[in-house]
C-alpha cells in the first residue's frame, strides 16, 4: 500500500482554540485547555492515522509578547515547528480585532515554504455571522491565504472542510508514528498536565502561570480486592509562598479539589484506578530560571 502523510502546525494567539482543536482532530484529550491565555507549554504532536493516510497535528504555545524566559522558549517551540512541514493552520478568535501578534507571526510565515490556511475560529460566538466576513477583510489585507475556513471546534463546525484542506496536502511518505498512536507524549507528561490543568482552571490572577507539576514516583499494585490500582505521587511548584498557601487552601481544601478533578481525569485516560498524592512546593521566579525551565521539560534548547 502507498502511504501518504501531511505535517501540520497549529499555531496562533494564546487562547484561540489550538487545543481544542488538537483534541477534536485527534478525536481524544491529549492537549491540556482552559480558558485562561497561555495554557499550552511546550509543542504537543497529535496523530491521526485514516487508511493510508497519517495526520500528524503539531500544537504550539500561543504566540506571545514574552514576559520572561518561560515566554521567550514557548515562542521558540512555535518559531521552530514551523518549518518542514505540509502546512500551517494558522487559528484567530474570530471575535477578536487582530494586533500586532497576528501580523508579525503572519509576516514570519511568508518566509517559509509551507501553505497557511486560516481557521476562524468560535463563530458560535457570534450574533452577526457578517462579523466574520469583516475578519476575513483583515486578514487577507496583510497575508496570503491557502483558503480560509470558519469554523466552531466546539460545535465540530466546519471541522471536516478543514480537515480535506489538510489533507488534499499530503505528500507520499512513510507513516512517521504507529497507525494507532493519538500522540507522542510519554505517560508521565500527560499526568503532569491533567494535574497542571486542573490546578490552572481552579486557580486565579498570577497563580495558574507560574504554575509547574512534576511526577515524582509511578507504580503500579493491587487493592486487597485485587484490582489494578495505580500509585501516583506528584508535587506542584508555584513560584511563591504566598502562592503555596492558595494552592492548598483552608486546611487543605483546594489541593483536596485539585486531586479529585485530576484522578477522576487520569483514570478515565489511563482505564485504571488511581491514587494520587499531591505535594505542594516553591521554586522562586523559577520562569525566569533556565534551569528550573529546562527540569520541568520546558526548554527549547535544541541541544
Ligand atoms: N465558544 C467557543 N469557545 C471555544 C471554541 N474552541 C475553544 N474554545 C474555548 O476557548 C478557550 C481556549 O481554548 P484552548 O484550546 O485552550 O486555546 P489555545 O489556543 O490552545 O490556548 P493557548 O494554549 O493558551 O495558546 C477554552 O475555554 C475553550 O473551551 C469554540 O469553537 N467556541
Ligand atoms: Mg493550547
Amino acid at each position: 500500500m502507498e502511504t501518504r502523510s501531511v505535517f501540520v502546525t497549529i499555531a496562533g494567539r494564546a487562547n484561540a482554540g489550538k487545543s481544542s482543536l488538537l483534541n477534536r482532530l485527534v478525536g481524544e484529550k491529549i492537549a491540556m485547555v482552559t480558558e485562561k491565555p497561555q495554557t499550552t507549554r511546550t509543542k504537543i504532536t497529535g496523530v491521526l492515522t485514516e487508511g493510508e493516510l497519517q495526520y500528524v497535528f503539531i500544537d504550539t504555545p500561543g504566540i506571545q509578547k514574552a514576559r520572561n524566559k518561560l515566554g521567550e522558549h514557548m515562542n521558540r517551540a512555535v518559531s521552530e515547528s514551523v518549518t518542514g512541514i505540509d502546512a500551517i493552520i494558522y487559528m484567530a478568535d474570530v471575535t477578536k480585532k487582530i494586533n500586532e501578534i497576528d501580523r508579525n507571526a503572519l509576516e514570519a510565515f511568508k518566509g517559509g515554504k509551507a501553505p497557511v490556511i486560516l481557521a476562524l475560529n468560535k463563530i458560535d460566538l457570534l450574533e452577526n455571522k457578517a462579523e466574520a466576513a469583516e475578519r476575513i477583510a483583515e486578514f487577507s489585507e496583510i497575508a496570503e491565504f491557502h483558503s480560509v475556513i470558519p469554523i466552531s471546534v466546539s460545535e465540530d463546525d466546519g471541522i471536516d472542510i478543514l480537515k480535506s484542506e489538510v489533507k488534499a496536502l499530503a505528500v507520499p511518505a512513510p507513516h512517521y508514528f504507529p497507525d494507532e498512536s493519538v500522540t507522542d507524549q510519554p505517560e508521565k507528561v500527560i499526568m503532569a498536565e491533567i494535574i497542571r490543568e486542573k490546578a490552572m482552571l481552579l486557580m486565579h490572577d498570577e497563580i495558574p502561570h507560574g504554575i509547574a507539576v512534576t511526577i515524582e514516583q509511578l507504580d503500579e499494585s493491587e487493592t486487597r480486592s485485587g484490582e489494578d490500582i495505580l500509585n501516583i505521587t506528584a508535587t506542584i511548584f508555584c513560584e511563591r509562598d504566598s502562592h503555596k498557601g492558595m494552592v492548598i487552601g483552608k486546611g487543605g481544601a483546594m489541593l483536596k479539589k485539585i486531586g479529585q478533578l485530576a484522578r477522576t481525569e487520569l483514570e478515565e485516560f489511563f482505564r485504571i484506578r488511581v491514587n494520587l498524592q499531591l505535594w505542594v512546593k516553591v521554586k522562586e521566579d523559577w520562569r525566569n530560571r533556565e534551569g528550573l525551565i529546562r527540569n520541568f521539560g520546558l526548554s527549547n534548547n535544541t541541544k
